[in-house]
């Protein structure tokens, strides 16, 4: 029988299930035991042992950040679970250990990642993290060609398609929130008052409402590759020099270029909020890591995304049989695949930096900026350079298309 965890039953709960109680060590009644979680969906509790300290990770029967009047399924810590041991395949060392899993309590037992914190945190308080664009970008491409039919063989890739495609509460979240609501006045949304005007102008932009219906419809029905699903800077954990990749409970089969989209919005999001936040000595500097670890991302996805290709086209796609073997160039085929996903990653990425201010989740970098008229001055150039993005989409450097709005834009 399910039941919720609280900091008073944990260890009695948990305590005598063998993984979690050996690498732990010690009388579970001695653990200490702390509930951490901040974020929209679960719960989160630090368990310190006398050995060693695992997080568990339990989903709640509804949201969070909303209350019981949002009932949602806890079969999402079934998916959750999947993602990791295939992220965890696809890209070793990239994700959490996982130490335990258990169904009926939807509950995930992990590594703790220490000293690890929050990279949306370090963004906001002007940190530095080696290695950050280097990480992202081939996580992101290793992700995605991995876990498709350019690595995959159909029978396979379809069985696995088929063991995700229970899972309709979540994606239907994304749906909603990160593909509909931005556009039209839903009622969980709500935005900053000064943003009124462009709100009303975007709303009543056919061509970005079209444009997002044929991203929602891409994202509904193409089942590229497992993606994580909500890739922003909440969901990534960084020391000065390691990073890892956390929280896939929104994965699904969907594009390959929906998580290194959404990831670069984030970037994108610090990358407008900085002046709230650095004192205008520093900002430029700062802005321009930023900016640099963006590059980075792309570069590195491409990069990573051809190594594959040229070394592992093992699955039902673009076989050697058809290009290498008959001496001829695989690589056109190759181009062709890298402007989909970009074409589908810079849509993905102008929607998410508009949903993060317009729909029902808002993000901390804009969120803690308190005076609200320079909020609104900060959000409203990032809203509009997601509109470009999203009708310029098609045909454009992925590089040169954000680095020439993000410097127009920060100069407004
Ligand atoms: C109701 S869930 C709201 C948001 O939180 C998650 O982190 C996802 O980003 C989702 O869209
Ligand atoms: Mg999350």
């Amino acid at each position: 029988q399910y039941a919720a965890l609280t900091e008073e039953t944990l260890s009695s709960r948990i305590g005598a299930i063998k993984p979690i109680a050996q690498r732990l060590g010690g009388d579970p009644s001695g653990w200490s035991i702390e509930e951490v979680g901040d974020g929209n969906l679960n719960l989160v509790f630090i368990v310190r042992g006398t050995l060693d300290t695992v997080i568990v990770k339990q989903a709640l029967p509804y949201v969070r950040m909303v209350g019981d009047s949002w009932p949602l399924p806890l079969y999402r810590a079934t998916y959750e679970h999947h993602a990791l041991v295939r992220q965890a395949e696809r890209d070793p060392g990239s994700v959490p250990e996982v130490i335990h899993f258990d169904e009926n309590q939807a509950l995930i037992a992990m590594e703790y990642l220490t000293p690890h914190t929050i990279l949306r945190k370090k963004l906001i308080e002007g940190e530095r993290v080696e290695g950050l664009g280097e990480f992202l970008g081939k996580f992101c491409a290793r992700t995605a060609f991995r876990g498709s039919e350019l690595s995959m063989q159909s029978a396979d890739k379809k069985a696995d398609v088929g063991v995700f495609s229970g899972n309709v509460a979540i994606p239907a979240i994304t749906e909603a929130l990160v593909f509909t609501d931005p556009y039209y006045p839903a009622e969980m949304n709500h935005h900053n008052a000064v943003l009124d005007p462009l709100v009303t102008a975007l709303r009543s932009d056919v061509a970005l409402k079209v444009a997002a219906q044929q991203m929602l419809q891409a994202f509904a029905s193409n089942t590229e590759t497992m993606v994580h699903g909500d890739l922003h800077s909440g969901s990534v954990m960084c020391t000065d020099r390691e990073s890892k990749v956390i929280d896939p409970e929104f994965s699904q089969y969907g594009p390959m270029g929906f998580d290194v989209g959404m990831l670069i919005a984030n970037f994108l999001m610090s990358f407008f909020s900085q002046p709230a936040h650095r004192k205008s000595a520093d900002l430029s500097d700062y802005q321009g890591w930023l900016m640099a670890q963006i590059m980075t991302v792309i570069s590195r996805f491409d990069e990573e995304f051809t190594r594959l290709w040229d070394s592992e086209r093992t699955g039902m796609l673009y076989p050697a049989a058809l290009f290498e073997d008959q001496g001829h160039s695989s690589q056109p085929a190759l181009q062709a695949v890298l402007d989909g996903i970009w074409h589908d990653a810079l849509g993905i990425c102008g929607i998410e930096m508009h949903r993060r201010v317009l729909s029902l989740a808002h993000n901390a970098d804009f969120e803690t900026i308190e005076n609200i008229e320079e909020r609104g001055k900060l959000e409203a150039r990032n809203l509009m350079m997601g509109r470009d993005l999203v009708l310029q989409r098609s045909g454009s450097d992925p590089a040169q298309l954000i680095e020439t709005l993000a410097s127009r834009y920060a100069e407004e």
